[in-house]
């Protein structure tokens, strides 16, 4: 199977469908998943979603979520999945490390085809049919065209349109990264089939506990440090930090791009002391790029203006390096 075509031939007859989105999913993976889930139920196939790690609260309101199997707590059930499936769709990643060992298992299912849809740079050669596309906004707005593509826009109801205007919401920061001419006209086709997106605002962006806007305040008090001669902004969360505001996935969510907001700052760091590693998030303005600094010095990668990666050295240390990176990437300003 290498063609829209040969799929579309495939999908003719109800089959097993495992789909699968990266570690840590975010809007877009959980919003690509559910939006395919749902749009595949509806041609009478029997689709299960399996993502390698947790999904964040945020998120529980989604139609279909809990219906989700996560492979570090279910690994039963996951596993029989991924063994039954005639069919895989890899969503919002394009490298098998970011699934770890639900990847490997795919793999050994060597009767099922492999289909990704994937947004990120530099893919990866595991697929069958591999539709990348690095211009788009999120895998999301990949969905919508993947579905309009086969002919079925018709089947895109307010439910599938809900997951798909979550991902796109999510990963261009309420409109602000990423977006096109493209995009609107496809959000304005949402709307139109009855999504409603002033409630998904709410429901996505006004609904943090106080614990989290608490955490916010802290990170921005007592954890920030703006380097002006290279127009970066770094902020850190110790391990104390994870324990005194009893941090759990998600509640860091979003924080790094409050840096973006000040004028002389034009990259941020996001750098977390967790129990094994250090992990990094990076964001960038404009033509900035922090992909190429990920890839190559954090084990990471990404985007060109949001990448991310890892440490195995400690946080003081992983903070030294990035800095003495700095002057590798970025013009030195001068200040008179
Ligand atoms: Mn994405």
């Amino acid at each position: 199977m290498t063609s829209l075509s040969e799929l579309k031939n495939f999908l003719s007859l109800p089959k097993n469908i495992t789909i699968t989105a990266h570690r840590n999913p975010d809007g877009d993976a959980v919003g690509a998943s559910l939006a395919l889930a749902h749009y595949l139920k509806k041609q009478n196939h029997d689709v299960s979603v399996v993502l390698p790690s947790e999904y964040p609260e945020s998120l529980f309101w989604m139609k279909g979520i809990h219906d989700i199997l996560v492979y570090d707590t279910e690994e039963k059930q996951a596993l029989d999945k991924i063994e039954r499936a005639e069919l895989f769709f890899c969503l919002d990643f394009n490298s098998l490390d970011r699934i770890d060992k639900a990847g490997e298992a795919m793999l050994k299912n060597k009767n099922a085809k492999i289909v990704t849809i994937d947004h990120h740079l530099y893919p990866e050669g595991f697929s069958d049919l591999l539709i990348s596309d690095p211009q788009a906004s999120s895998t999301c707005e990949m969905i919508y065209t993947f579905i309009t593509d086969l002919g079925d826009a018709d089947l895109i109801d307010h439910t599938i349109g809900d997951c798909l205007y979550t991902g796109i919401l999510t990963d261009t920061g309420s409109f602000k990264y990423s977006t096109s001419s493209r995009l609107f006209r496809v959000v304005a086709d949402l709307l139109d089939r009855g999504v409603d997106d002033y409630h998904l605002q709410n429901l996505i962006f006004n609904s943090m506990t106080e614990k989290q806007l608490r955490l916010l305040g802290h990170c921005l008090n007592n954890r920030m440090e703006i380097i002006p001669e290279y127009s970066t902004g770094i902020i850190t969360l110790t391990k104390e930090d994870y324990a005194n505001f009893d941090i759990k996935r998600g509640d860091t969510e979003g924080i790094i791009n409050n840096l973006l907001r000040l004028k002389e700052v034009d990259v941020a760091a996001f750098i977390m002391e967790q129990p094994t590693i250090v992990k990094i998030s990076l964001r960038s303005k404009d033509d900035i790029s922090v992909q190429e600094l990920a890839q190559k010095h954090f084990r990471g990668g990404g985007h060109k203006n949001a990448a991310g990666g890892a440490s195995f050295h400690n946080l003081t240390a992983t903070v030294n390096k990035f800095k003495e990176i700095l002057p590798l990437y970025f013009q030195k300003k001068t200040f008179h």
